[in-house]
């Protein structure tokens, strides 16, 4: 309400300066005074504003993008990730360097060059050299972004490793359920008609790569894993999204989507890097789906395979276990999983 007021009272306070002036020049016109000269004293102000512009402006931007560094994500958490926040690191240092330069030249010749009446501007109509430069400089550089763009962008969507672990994340309005690969590294095979209250992810008992599957409602994922994310969606077109893993895919009815990624910080020490004793990783929907679309998440917890491992046992067979799974799979893909934590620090 404070908030209303404050503007009601400047936007009034706007239209009454604006009504003086209006006010203050019809008197002049009335009383046949002509419009002021322009004296080289007003010049001279002007142009000492605009340096004052500049570096109270430069002094704002520097302040201003300092201070919104606390809004921004911590440091990404999987491979690619640091891949990527470094050509958008690139991508904004070259920004800013060309946003100095060129603000700089603009206020400083407006105020070296400001209006002298016994100076005579240089007429210079064009200059082919220096319009080359500005053409293919800028050029250069930008196929320089494009083509290291792309490169990356292969490098991530490349199709994943045979060994990487296979989870499925599977979207519908308004939430997100997980499914181990088991074993076998193999998702059972699924289909919307099969959905129940009892199969909410309309996995095939008839088959048998589903034998071993297990469903969770919290993503644990293995620090160091090769993991293969197939995303699937039961209703409309959902938007998998991992802030701090640095990756985002769609989930689309009717076709299977994927994102191979490795996580590399566990969420323990995410939270000491962070300050933040109560962080945590997090999985959200990042396309509006529907009223409830702001409230679509999961936790996402990084942890020690070994971690990984006793939790893993914990959860639930998208089917009572039958008979016919092997006694074994409770083990998962141990092959997949790095071996230790021990030897992931080692390999640091
Ligand atoms: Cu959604």
């Amino acid at each position: 309400m404070i908030k209303l007021l404050t503007l009601l009272v400047i936007v009034f306070a706007l239209i009454t300066i604006w009504r003086i002036i209006r006010v203050l020049e019809l008197v002049r016109d009335l009383r046949g005074e002509e419009e002021e000269e322009i004296t080289d004293k007003d010049n001279k102000l002007n142009g000492l504003l605009s340096m004052i512009f500049l570096f109270v402006g430069f002094a704002g931007m520097i302040y201003f993008t300092i201070d919104a560094k606390k809004y921004l994500l911590p440091v990404a958490a999987s491979k690619h990730g640091v891949l990527t926040d470094e050509y958008l690191n690139l991508n904004f240092i070259l920004i800013i360097i060309v946003f100095f330069i060129t603000q700089t030249l603009l206020f400083y010749y407006a105020w070296k060059y400001s209006y002298k009446k016994n100076v005579k501007a240089f007429f210079w109509p064009d200059n082919h050299k220096l319009e080359f430069i500005w053409t293919v400089v800028p050029a250069v550089v930008l196929m320089g972004l494009i083509v290291y763009g792309l490169k990356l962008w292969i490098n991530i969507t490349a199709p994943a490793p045979q060994e990487a672990m296979v989870i499925e994340v599977y979207g519908k309005q308004f939430d997100w359920t997980a499914r181990y690969s088991g074993s076998d590294n193999k998702l059972g095979h699924s289909n919307f008609r099969l959905i129940t209250d009892d199969n909410i992810l309309g996995v095939d008992v008839n088959d048998s790569a589903a034998a071993d599957d297990k469903i969770a409602r919290e993503l644990y994922l293995p620090v160091g894993g090769k993991i293969v994310f197939k995303f699937h969606s039961r209703d409309v077109i959902h938007s998998a999204y991992f802030p701090h893993l640095r990756a985002q895919m769609n989930t689309v009815p009717g076709m299977t989507t994927e994102f191979f990624l490795e996580p590399t910080i566990t969420t323990d020490s995410m939270r000491l890097i962070t300050g933040n004793p109560k962080f945590d990783y997090i999985l959200l929907c990042n396309k509006i789906c529907g009223v409830a679309h702001y409230n679509m998440k999961m936790k996402v917890v990084v942890t020690t395979p070994e971690d990984f491992k006793k939790w893993y046992k914990e959860q639930k067979y998208v089917f009572a276990k039958p008979e016919a799974a092997s006694a074994t799979s409770d083990t998962l893909q141990t092959a997949l999983l790095p071996e230790s934590s021990a030897t992931l620090v080692a390999a640091k």
